[in-house]
């Protein structure tokens, strides 16, 4: 298959040469940000002393709460009257943080995301529809921008409102669409209850990325559209999408290292972890203009995939992501991540498209209830049958995370929804 530009094929000494003069330039600029520029002198860092890719080690993190800190202009390596764009995190976890770009930072990322989409045979004959959400979350113009590039109709679409989704991919038979996973499968339930047959659909490719989901979802997904998906990685911190996203193999996501320095590191004691152990996912930017980071701690736990990859691609996959370091729900001493409940839920097949994991102090005992949405055909009246589904869910979960959860089965359709990223826990402790 063609490349879409000579980095996408480099080998791995023209990556780690590429990574290495680009860390330089990108420590030399950052220096020139007020918040790095204090904390290389506080700490006596001297940036030309990082010679070598892997002396980033030797170098202090970035936080979340730094770019508060620094909110919201402070880690600017250049007058804000050169940026052309801002994005903003939505603030779920805390105060906002924002992003600034440059004309070229603007262009690269495009390039990076159009990278992405030709990986997996997206081309200029392909319409596109983005049913993400525009505005300041980078899901929107981010893909936008890449498929812009590619030459692809463009369908800047937004999110929700499946009645009118459903028409524009029949009117202008749409080829390619970017979706969240959760939005993914209530779309589909729709798109089957309004009639949407295959032969009134022209769908061929979804990108589905911006929460963690499992491998069996990924399946429902191309089963009920009959499409292939592909996982698309990224966050604002990094531009936004286009960080990492999957080849035609479907077994990992390709992290674009020419333009990404990643490592996975032990969350606790901050150590990188060898290929193969999952920890949490730091990045630098190696070609960010107006606001490098450095060692960026993304919260989101994941590892790399040992070996090469049957693509002849040399950028390095990752793993799925299994959810973030802040997701992790203890419970009675026990480490439990959502991804482990739905991998659980969706390899029984009665199960419906949503569920919800609610945790509960009962006097002092903590317990974990999960909420399961049943398939409609699959809800009948006969209580034997659901209460053995009840028994079913129970005791698999408990030989996954060790802990018995209450059941309650519920109907299709009846879990709240949301447009954006999928709410899977709702802890009532406390
Ligand atoms: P916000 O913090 O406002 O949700 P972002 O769009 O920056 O904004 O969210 C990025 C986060 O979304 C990532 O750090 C990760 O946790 C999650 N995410 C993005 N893509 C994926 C993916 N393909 N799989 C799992 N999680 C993802
Ligand atoms: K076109
Ligand atoms: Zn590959």
């Amino acid at each position: 298959m063609k490349a879409y530009c000579p980095e996408e094929f480099f080998s791995r000494s023209e990556l780690d040469k590429v990574q290495k003069t680009r860390l330089a330039t990108t420590l030399e600029r950052a220096a020139r940000s007020d918040f790095y520029g204090r904390r290389f002198a506080e700490m006596g860092i001297r940036p030309e002393a990082i010679t070598s890719a892997a002396d980033v080690a030797r170098l202090p993190f970035t936080t979340k709460d730094d770019l508060r800190s620094a909110y919201p202009a402070r880690m600017l390596t250049r007058p804000v009257s050169d940026m052309v764009r801002l994005h903003a995190s939505s603030g779920t976890t805390g105060s906002a943080t924002v992003i600034y770009y440059t004309r070229n930072d603007i262009d690269s990322w495009a390039d990076l995301m159009a990278r992405c989409m030709h990986m997996v045979g997206i081309r200029a004959e392909d319409t596109f529809q983005n049913m993400s959400g525009y505005g300041l979350f980078t899901g929107g113009l981010g893909i936008h921008y890449g498929a812009e590039r590619l030459g692809c109709l463009t369908i800047p679409a937004g999110a929700g409102n499946s009645k009118r989704q459903l028409k524009l991919l029949e009117d202008f038979q749409v080829s390619v669409i970017h979706i969240i996973p959760s939005y993914a499968l209530h779309l589909g339930t729709v798109k089957d209850e309004m009639g949407y047959t295959p032969d009134r659909l022209n769908l061929r490719v979804a990108l589905i990325g911006a929460e963690p989901h499992t491998a069996a979802i990924r399946k429902r997904i191309e089963e009920v559209y009959g499409i292939k998906a592909y996982n698309s990685y990224g966050l604002s911190e990094m531009n936004g999408p286009g960080v990492a996203f999957e080849c035609l193999e479907q077994s990992g996501m390709h992290i674009w290292e020419d333009a990404y320095l990643a490592e996975i590191v032990d969350p606790e004691t901050g150590e990188q972890l060898p290929d193969g152990e999952i920890g949490e996912l730091v990045i630098t930017t190696l070609c960010r203009e107006g606001m490098p980071l450095i060692r960026y701690r993304t919260k989101d736990l994941t590892r790399f995939i040992p070996g090469d990859c049957a693509c002849g691609r040399t950028h390095r996959r990752l793993d799925r992501i299994m959810g973030r370091a802040d997701d992790m729900i203890i419970l009675k001493g026990v480490n439990i991540y959502p991804m482990q409940v739905e991998q659980v839920l969706m390899s029984i097949p009665e199960v419906g498209q949503n569920y919800l994991i609610v945790l509960e102090r009962d006097g002092y005992l903590d317990q974990m209830r999960v909420k399961v949405e049943v398939k409609e055909e699959y809800f009948v009246e006969d209580m034997r049958e659901l209460k053995s589904l009840q028994s079913r869910i129970s005791s698999r979960l408990r030989d996954e995370i060790l802990i018995t959860a209450r059941i309650d089965l519920v109907e299709q359709n009846s879990l709240p929804k949301s447009e954006g990223k999928a709410q899977r826990v709702l802890d009532l402790r406390e």
